[in-house]
């Protein structure tokens, strides 16, 4: 059987830090997490700053210095969030493809997102896709919705290939809005996927587990963190984002699927290597 792609999402951009203490916010929080994640399994690591106030920012300058030293400190593949907070402008969500990252999020559709919308239309999903493509920057195709799917396709039958020529989606089940995280909303995706694409799958909430079993069974990927779960189990608060890693890579091997190393995972992506040269 196939390696297992661990992302770890660690901070998120809807948490309050005073609601969850562990969220790393500073820059040496961010690093220390990263180190800490990769240690456990993780291979991608998906960004959200925050400002010296731990609220969350696109600010061009600390997006770049965070993307500079995870790259410093890790081998992880530095994926930034390109749908940042509900909040968050079109303008200021493709600033940060110039914070020279070596993969992004792109939601492929709008999405309720609790009393929020997720606003993702048609015209900005486009713009960022051949944004990306003219930065080598490789795309994660975030999907919420069975829509979403229908919509990357649109995308992909529009514009042909991403930048490094692979599809990797993630599907993101268990946003109150979004698509329940069960096993026949997954399935439904995995089978309107186009064949060749690889999949990740990520349960918000209680649906974390499930989702996690569901990916693992199903060939897919997982994605893992405080960005998506603040709690362990019944009553318990989760530690740290490595407490989310190491569970998810002890189902991992459990499953005989082992963590793919951040090199392994950078070939199956389309990632460039450190030096430039994939
Ligand atoms: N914060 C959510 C509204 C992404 O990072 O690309 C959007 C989000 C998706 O987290
Ligand atoms: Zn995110």
């Amino acid at each position: 059987m196939a390696p297992t792609l661990i992302t770890v999402a660690p901070t998120g951009a809807e948490t309050a830090k005073t609601d969850a203490p562990g969220l790393p916010c500073s820059l040496d929080e961010l690093v220390s997490t990263a180190k800490a994640c990769e240690a456990a399994g993780a291979a991608v690591i998906h960004v959200h700053v925050r400002d010296a106030d731990a609220a969350p920012t696109l600010d061009l300058g600390r997006v770049t210095a965070s993307v500079e030293a995870l790259r410093e400190a890790t081998d992880l593949v530095v994926q930034v969030s390109t749908g940042g907070a509900v909040t968050d402008s079109e303008a200021d969500r493709l600033r940060v493809l110039d914070s020279g990252p070596d993969a992004a999020s792109l939601t492929c559709g709008t999405v309720n997102f609790g009393t929020d919308v997720f606003l993702n239309r048609w015209e900005f999903v486009e713009r960022l896709f051949l944004e990306m493509r003219e930065r080598e920057i490789v795309p994660e195709f975030e999907l919420f919705d069975l829509g979403h799917v229908a919509t990357m396709r649109r995308l992909l039958d529009k514009y042909g290939a991403p930048y490094g020529g692979h599809v990797h989606c993630d599907l993101v089940m268990g946003v109150p809005g979004g698509m329940p995280g069960t096993l026949g909303a997954l399935t439904a995706c995995v089978v309107a996927l186009p064949p060749e694409a690889t999949w990740s799958a990520t349960g918000v909430g209680r649906t974390t587990i499930p989702v996690l079993l569901a990916a693992l069974a199903g060939g897919g990927h997982v994605r893992v963190g405080m960005e998506d779960t603040l709690t362990f189990a019944p009553g318990q608060p989760v530690r740290d984002n490595a407490e989310l890693v190491e569970r998810a890579a002890a189902f991992a091997r459990l499953a005989q699927r082992p963590p793919m190393p951040p090199e392994d995972a950078r070939v199956m992506l389309g990632v460039r290597s450190r030096t430039g040269a994939r």
